[in-house]
């Protein structure tokens, strides 16, 4: 491994014609996270005192927290004032078009209710029914998220949510982006809390004199968001679910010397600026020292042009470029590292995609920058971090419905199927259950 100078920004390389397995399991390791026993004994007693005092104990932490001293109640209802959505134009229509293809992509994702005979005179149905109501946590920090806003209340909108409550911190003056606020609107919530944290999320889960109760909360936040949405979803008196668990962005982008050096590091820095506990990784597939300097170059020189460097500087320290032979070998890792996001600059990318086992969300080719997927693309950008892509979707149309099931038996079905249920019966010693099917049996037979 090669150290990087100081000063150039730059990603450590792993060759792994020259390092083993471990040694790169250690580099791959996502930025550690305060030990969740720290962050347990912040929030519970926040949870605690939102769920004894409501929107007085809400309040008093977005003053504290916020700095919205002038905020005198936490929430705001809908009809949404005009004046709190006063937009630029070009915002309006940028807003407008993401909406749109975010609605398309995921009105496409509803099923037909399902219908199966499975024996003659059995029939099985399943069919989804929409969450009634749903807390969407938009984060405020280091950049305003309207587009979180939309990847969250669009498919609420889709699925037929009945109550949409959004919550986002305000900003110190007690307002909240007047972004938010449109979206809000578009989506059709019935309010947005003005709070953020753990209390925006207990305020949520448990209710207050003015926050609406909702049955399940989704979004991204920092750990005390992620903490808070694990502990009332794992409270019965709470009765709540979330989406999962999230951390900081992170992208995985597979590169060979089809790649342009400047789209690459172009996609690895936009998710670097995201935070400095963000991690991007660049697989270079059989690159000569030319290309990959043309790479570092880039990263560097694009970099120093940011806004955000010193975020970037953060995140490119734990970040690293890794030096495979194979596009086999690239998705080995690939999948094993298990990216939020998958950005596959390669000839044939498209073919590429059979390979892929583990990730939130591919971007196929030179012309697909994450980014598109941020914001306008259709897909959602809620999605899952940390290695979770091996066992979580991303946020989707189903993310805002429950599948019901339901049987419909005839009484051939009902001789069809009898004799096996009432042998299970028997054997579990359950005679209830046994006699529900035979007193029906008898009752044909008479
Ligand atoms: N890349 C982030 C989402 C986002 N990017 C919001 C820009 N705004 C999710 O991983
Ligand atoms: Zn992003």
């Amino acid at each position: 491994a090669k150290e990087p100078t100081p000063e150039r920004i730059t990603m450590r390389r792993y060759d792994m014609s020259q390092v083993g397995a471990a040694e790169l399991d250690a580099a791959l390791k996502r930025p550690s996270q305060k030990s969740s026993e720290t962050i347990m004994n912040i929030i519970k007693p926040i949870i605690d005192d939102v769920r004894k005092n409501g929107d007085k104990a809400v309040l008093s932490y977005t003053h504290k927290f916020e700095k919205a001293t002038s905020l005198t109640s936490p929430v705001l209802r809908a009809p949404f004032p005009q004046e709190l959505m006063q937009l630029p134009g070009e915002t309006i229509k940028a807003i407008d078009v993401s909406f749109e293809n975010i609605r398309k992509f995921h009105a496409a994702q509803k099923e037909k209710p399902l219908q199966v005979e499975t024996m003659p005179g059995v029939v099985c149905s399943r069919f989804s029914r929409p969450i009634e109501a749903v807390g969407l946590y938009v984060p405020g920090g280091t950049a305003v998220l309207p587009s979180t806003a939309l990847m969250l209340g669009v498919p609420a909108m889709v699925a037929g949510c009945h109550n949409i409550v959004i919550a986002s911190p305000p900003r110190a003056d007690g307002s909240i982006t007047p972004e938010i606020v449109y979206v809000a609107h578009k989506v059709g919530a019935e309010s947005i809390v003005l709070a953020g944290g753990a209390q925006a999320v207990a305020a949520m889960a448990y209710g207050t004199e003015s926050v609406s109760k909702v049955d399940k909360i989704l979004g991204p936040g920092n750990q005390f968001v992620t903490a808070a949405k694990m502990y009332v979803s794992n409270d019965t008196n709470a009765g709540v679910s979330i989406d999962m668990p999230a951390g900081p962005s992170e992208v995985l982008v597979i590169a060979d010397k089809d790649a342009n050096p400047a789209f690459l590091a172009s996609d690895l820095l936009s998710q670097a600026e995201h935070g400095v506990d963000s991690q991007v990784v660049l697989i270079a597939i059989d690159l000569n020292e030319d290309q990959l300097q043309a790479i570092e170059d880039e990263v560097h020189k694009q970099a120093m042009a940011l806004p955000r460097v010193e975020i970037v500087r953060g995140s490119i320290a734990h970040s690293i470029t890794v030096l495979v032979k194979t596009v086999e070998e690239a998705m080995k890792i690939s999948n094993q590292y298990a990216p939020e996001h998958l950005i596959l600059q390669l000839k044939d990318a498209e073919k590429v995609v059979d390979l892929v086992m583990n990730a939130g969300s591919v971007f196929i080719g030179g012309w697909t920058p994450e980014s598109v997927g941020d914001y306008s693309a259709g897909v959602n950008h809620s999605l899952p971090t940390y290695g979770y892509a091996k066992q979580y979707s991303g946020v989707n149309l189903a993310s805002f419905v429950k599948h019901i099931t339901s049987s419909n038996l005839t009484a051939q079905g009902l001789r069809n199927v009898g004799e096996a249920v009432m042998q299970l019966a028997k054997v579990e010693e359950l005679e209830a259950h046994r006699r529900a099917v035979e007193i029906r049996l008898e009752h044909m037979n008479r």
